[in-house]
C-alpha cells in the first residue's frame, strides 16, 4: 500500500520496469506518482506509454513539456524536432487512446494526506498552494475543452515572462503552462529566465532556481518535481524533491517511496 513518485521517464522503458520491479511494484496495491515527461527522446515513448495506461487506475501523473508537445504535434499543431522520438507513438493504431488518457493529466496533484504535491517544473515563489491549484486547474480545464487545439497551438514561447493577475486568454494560459513545465531559474517576482537548462552553478545575473527564494510561499509544502536532470537530484532545499535524474541521458531513473522518504534508483544506459 506504498506510494512512489517517479522522476522524468522520457520512454526509457526498460528503467522503468528495471525500477518497478526493484520496489516490487503492485498496481493493484500500490499507487505510482509521475513527474511528467513521460515520454520523447528515449528509446520506446510507445511501450512506456502502452504499459503506463494498462496500469493508469494505479498512476497520478503531472503533464510536462514534453507530453504536451506530443500533444501538439500528434493534433498536427506543431512540427517534430530532430530530436523527438515520437514516430512510433504517432504511427500506434492505439494512439488515440493513449492521447485521450494524456491529455486528462493534471499539472498540479496534491495529495493532503499524504502531504505531497507533484509538479513537472515547480512553482513561482509567488504562489500559495492554493494559489498555484487554483491556476493549474485553469489550463486543466481548456486542455479538457474544444478549446485545447487553441492552446496547444499557442502555448509555445516565451511572453509573457511574469505574472500578473490582470492577465487573460491565451497570454495568462502560456505562462501558467511555462511555470508549471519549464521553469527553472526566476526572480523572486516569478520572472521568467526558460534558456539556461545547466545546473545552479549556470544561473544568470539576477535569476536563482525557483525554490531558493526564503520567502518563497509554499516553503512549508513538500514539493516533489522533475524536469531538471542537471540537478542529479539534489535541490539542497527543505521539503523539495528533485527526481529527474537523468535517465535519458545515461543517468538514473529515481523513485521516491512517500511513505518513508526511501529513495531508489536504477541506473539507465545512454
Ligand atoms: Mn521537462
Amino acid at each position: 500500500m506504498a506510494t512512489y513518485a517517479i522522476g522524468d521517464i522520457q520512454g526509457c522503458y526498460e528503467s522503468l520496469q528495471c525500477l518497478l520491479e526493484k520496489i516490487a511494484f503492485n498496481p493493484e496495491l500500490d499507487t505510482l506518482w509521475l513527474v511528467g515527461d513521460l515520454i520523447n527522446r528515449g528509446p520506446d515513448s510507445l511501450a512506456t506509454l502502452r504499459y503506463l495506461y494498462s496500469i493508469r487506475s494505479a498512476v497520478e501523473f503531472v503533464l510536462g513539456n514534453h507530453d504536451l508537445h506530443f500533444l501538439a504535434v500528434a493534433y498536427g499543431l506543431r512540427k517534430k524536432s530532430q530530436s523527438d522520438t515520437l514516430e512510433p507513438l504517432l504511427n500506434a493504431p492505439d494512439r488515440q487512446e493513449l492521447i485521450d488518457w494524456l491529455i486528462q493529466g493534471k499539472l498540479l496533484h496534491t495529495d493532503e494526506r499524504l502531504g505531497f504535491t507533484m509538479v513537472h517544473a515547480g512553482i513561482p515563489p509567488m504562489w500559495s498552494l492554493h494559489q498555484a491549484q487554483a491556476h493549474a486547474r485553469e489550463v486543466e480545464a481548456v486542455l479538457q475543452s474544444r478549446y485545447c487545439r487553441d492552446f496547444l497551438s499557442s502555448m509555445y514561447g516565451n511572453q509573457p515572462n511574469r505574472w500578473k493577475n490582470k492577465l487573460i486568454g491565451l497570454d495568462r494560459l502560456r505562462i501558467i503552462t511555462n511555470y508549471f513545465t519549464r521553469m527553472r531559474f526566476c526572480t523572486d517576482e516569478g520572472t521568467l529566465e526558460l534558456e539556461t537548462k545547466e545546473s545552479i552553478a549556470a544561473a544568470p545575473l539576477g535569476f536563482a532556481p525557483w525554490f531558493s527564494f526564503p520567502k518563497r510561499e509554499t516553503r512549508n509544502d513538500k514539493i516533489i518535481f522533475g524536469h531538471w536532470a542537471a540537478l542529479e537530484g539534489n535541490a539542497n532545499t527543505p521539503n523539495i524533491y528533485a527526481l529527474d535524474t537523468g535517465c535519458v541521458w545515461g543517468g538514473a531513473l529515481t523513485a521516491l517511496r512517500l511513505d518513508d522518504e526511501r529513495l531508489f534508483k536504477c541506473f539507465c544506459d545512454a
